[in-house]
């Protein structure tokens, strides 16, 4: 994002039903109460609180994908929406097979404007599984099997559907826990990868870089699913599915405050919040902060390019 206001659409997506741990339905509220929209207005924002979309025909009590189907079909049209506004949606959710929907609203606005479509994926998962890897069967460790065109997978996007993502074109960012069946596919599929033990090594920035460059040289519209799992449960700890090890919270501000500064995000979600599990708001909080790193706040104004401010020897 550039340093003029955005116009952001915010679209609350509050389904549960690709997960085994109840809670994650009031994310959305939680992001609410926590001030997401305050926030992103007091940095200069044009915010729209779309509401909470609704799956429309989903049978009481379904469960696995013909109920992430509804949702997701529901979610894809409302960011297609947003995205031919020309607003920057935000879906927040949920838990992560909502971006089912929001990856697929962005496939389909690139489809029409030619643009190509980047992902990037902040999670300590990979979420790869297909229907026949998954060791939990829980469709959010499934959504970018199924968005890059995995079989298993009938019935879930909108018709026609466009075609499927490319796997090269998403970096998995933060990642620490893979299940067997999915370690397989991510390597197959070329899948872009910073794990743990990169950004242990090099820390953030110089991964986050490269990623940046090559959305950059594609002309690439940057979709960021920033799942809350991806940071540390000690800074995070509403999160169903906790992986020791994650983001520290300056980490995680750092890649929020060169996601604003590369100015080619255009789509993101944010998911995975569980109020139930939370303490005291503190995770939410969390999220609205990072969320507002994206959109621009900054400790203080930078003068220079941030190279040129490195201390020389
Ligand atoms: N990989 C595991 C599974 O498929 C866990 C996925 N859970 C997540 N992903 N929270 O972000 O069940
Ligand atoms: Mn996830
Ligand atoms: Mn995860
Ligand atoms: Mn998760």
């Amino acid at each position: 994002f550039s340093e003029t206001p955005q116009c952001i659409a915010l679209i609350g997506a509050p389904v549960e039903v690709g997960t085994s741990e109840p809670g994650a339905l009031m994310g959305p509220a939680a992001l609410r109460t926590a001030g997401l929209v305050r926030t992103l207005r007091d940095l200069g924002h044009a915010v729209e609180d779309r509401g909470d979309v609704a799956p429309e025909a989903l049978p009481p009590g379904a469960t696995g994908l013909p109920a992430v189907a509804a949702w997701a079909k529901a979610l894809s049209a409302e960011v297609e929406a947003a995205l031919a506004a020309g607003t920057v949606p935000l879906a927040a959710g949920g838990d992560h097979s909502l971006s089912l929907g929001s990856v697929d609203g962005a496939m389909r606005h690139c489809a029409r404007t030619g643009q190509p479509l980047m992902v990037l994926w902040l999670d300590a998962h990979a979420d790869f599984n297909t229907p026949e890897t998954s060791p939990s069967g829980n469709v959010h460790g499934m959504p970018l099997a199924a968005l890059c065109g995995e079989p298993g997978f009938s019935g879930l996007f909108r018709q026609p559907a466009p075609p499927p993502l490319d796997p090269r074109r998403v970096h998995l960012f933060g990642l620490r826990s893979v299940d067997a069946g999915e370690r397989a596919l991510v390597r197959a599929r070329q899948v872009g990868v910073t794990d743990m033990r990169a950004i242990d090594e090099f820390g953030v920035v110089a991964p986050l870089r490269r990623v940046l460059e090559q959305a950059a040289t594609a002309g690439a519209h940057l979709h960021v699913s920033l799942d809350i799992d991806f940071l540390d449960p000690s800074v995070a700890p509403a999160v169903g599915t906790a992986v020791p090890g994650g983001a520290t919270f300056r980490e995680a501000h750092l890649i929020m405050e060169m996601l604003h500064d590369c100015g080619l995000v255009r789509s993101l979600d944010v998911v995975e919040l569980n109020p139930f599990l939370d303490e005291r708001g503190r995770s939410a909080r969390v999220l609205v902060e990072l969320v507002a790193s994206l959109f621009g706040r900054r400790i203080l104004d930078r003068t220079a390019s941030p190279l040129e401010t490195l201390p020389t020897e």
